[in-house]
């Protein structure tokens, strides 16, 4: 708020988009935007500090699931059969579990280092289909539940219309789902009266498949003047190219290239199979690859085509998708792992010699999450909303890095939680490991998935 006396704080370290900088002062208002970087006075933050890292994929319901999915079934295990089991569970997941069990989510990504999350939410009716009194509902309570653990949300209520490239019609389970192109302008309008600093409303298609062309144009002419983020699943196993392919005469990535002005307000999810032009046109659109490693590899997606993307100058960001695993550091780890054990190489995401892959990593997926989030986050700079980590300085694991050296040992040394404390929009949510409210929280889920267990 300007005319407001802003609250000064200090930094040993403090991360800036040209990189470490000594004896750092950050300055804060009101309002929980940065509004300088002065050094001076002020409360010391900690030796090591970082911008928080926004999570740009995320199906909050899914993490009650996560391990149940893991023992293998009657036929060849694959996608589509944990599908079925995702299926199953969400269908009796109402708003009251959404919100204890999306409460629970975001106070792991607070104390893991996520500061704004992306929600790529469908489960918009009730189980059957039938719309709740309030359209809105479930929207609400994602809404309620980053309230109540302080993590900024960017809310993506998703279209999903169709069960397939062929057009056919929503199976039962996901009759709760779906929308016609009205109803679902409808539910924007009614949830973007509630975005505030906080919060934004974003546009998802849920995939081709989910979405015949007419509609999926007719949302983008209705969303053109707005400047909120679109985010769309693409191209993440092989049997959507080969069935886009057969329907559409085109590769998933190929095709929404020709069809839609895609530039950087657009994230294209997991985006795993690429052909080298495709790679190249992505790349060159300006639109962030969301790129989620440890669902990718947990559901057995494939590998994102790394160097050469990088290469192309391409933009990324990190999801934590179905929640299989809570932690930017175990998003980039298993990124440059994958690559690593596919090449048989290694320090694949730096290209350049001398360069650090932890830093390029955390760097680029800052970078892409905020296009994702839509918000100004992902650096600490005049303007940007004050979202920040501190790491702990005492932890062992980080004795003697230095500018160098810490993050690379942050990415792929820690096993222990090495986020000491944690600030979204000016206030602290985490102090000392601990978030605000995480006992409540942490009550509320366990009896909620207690009484999903029993049925
Ligand atoms: C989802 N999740 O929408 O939750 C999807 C599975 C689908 C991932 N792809 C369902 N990881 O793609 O149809
Ligand atoms: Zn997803």
């Amino acid at each position: 708020m300007a005319g407001t006396i802003p609250t000064h704080y200090t930094a040993d370290r403090l991360w800036t988009t040209q990189g470490w900088t000594r004896d750092a002062g950050v300055q804060i208002d009101d309002g929980g935007h940065v509004t300088g970087l002065q050094p001076g006075r002020g409360e010391r933050l900690g030796h090591w500090v970082l911008p928080g890292m926004p999570n740009l994929h995320s199906h909050a319901f899914q993490r009650a699931m996560a391990g149940l999915a893991e023992r293998k079934g009657k036929s060849d295990d694959s996608f589509w059969t944990w599908r079925e089991t995702m299926y199953a569970f969400a269908a009796a997941i109402g708003p009251e579990e959404l919100k204890a069990v999306a409460a629970q989510l975001y106070v792991e990504m607070l104390k893991s280092g996520y500061t704004q999350v992306c929600e790529f939410h469908y489960l918009h009716h009730q189980p059957d289909g039938t719309p709740y009194a309030q359209p809105e509902t479930m929207s609400l309570a994602l809404i309620e539940a980053a309230r109540e653990a302080g993590i900024a949300l960017t809310l993506l209520p998703v279209l999903y219309m169709t069960g397939g490239f062929d057009g056919r019609p929503l199976v039962p389970r996901q009759r709760r789902f779906g929308h016609d192109v009205p109803s679902y302008l409808r539910l924007l309008d009614a949830l973007r009266a509630h975005e505030n600093e906080r919060l934004r409303v974003g546009v998802a298609l849920h995939s081709l498949r989910a979405v015949p062309e007419a509609a999926m144009r007719d949302v983008l002419a209705a969303e053109a003047r707005t400047h909120r983020p679109i985010h769309i699943h693409i191209a993440e196993q092989i049997g959507e190219v080969q069935d886009c392919l057969a329907t559409r005469g085109a590769r998933p990535v190929e095709w929404l290239l020709d069809h839609a002005q895609v530039d950087a307000r657009w994230t294209l999810v997991h985006a795993t199979h690429l052909s080298d032009e495709e790679a190249a046109a992505l790349a060159r659109s300006g639109a962030v690859a969301g790129l989620c490693p440890t669902t990718e590899a947990n559901l057995g997606d494939g590998l994102f085509p790394l160097a050469d993307y990088i290469d192309a100058h391409g933009v990324l960001g990190i999801g934590s998708d179905s929640h299989i695993s809570v932690s930017p550091v175990e998003e980039l780890r298993w990124l440059e792992y994958g690559q690593r054990l596919s090449t048989r190489h290694r320090n694949i995401a730096a290209r350049q010699q001398g360069d650090s892959v932890g830093e390029m990593l955390w760097a680029a997926s800052l970078r892409g999450g905020a296009l994702a989030a839509g918000m100004p986050v992902g650096e600490l700079r005049a303007g940007a909303r004050a979202d920040l980590l501190v790491l702990d300085d005492r932890a062992p694991v980080l004795a003697a890095r230095d500018e160098r050296s810490v993050i690379d040992s942050f990415l792929f040394a820690g096993n222990v939680p090495l986020v000491r404390d944690v600030m979204v929009g000016g206030e602290w949510v985490v102090r000392d490991f601990v978030h605000r409210d995480e006992e409540r929280i942490a009550a509320r889920y366990r009896s909620t998935v207690e009484r999903l267990a029993q049925g």
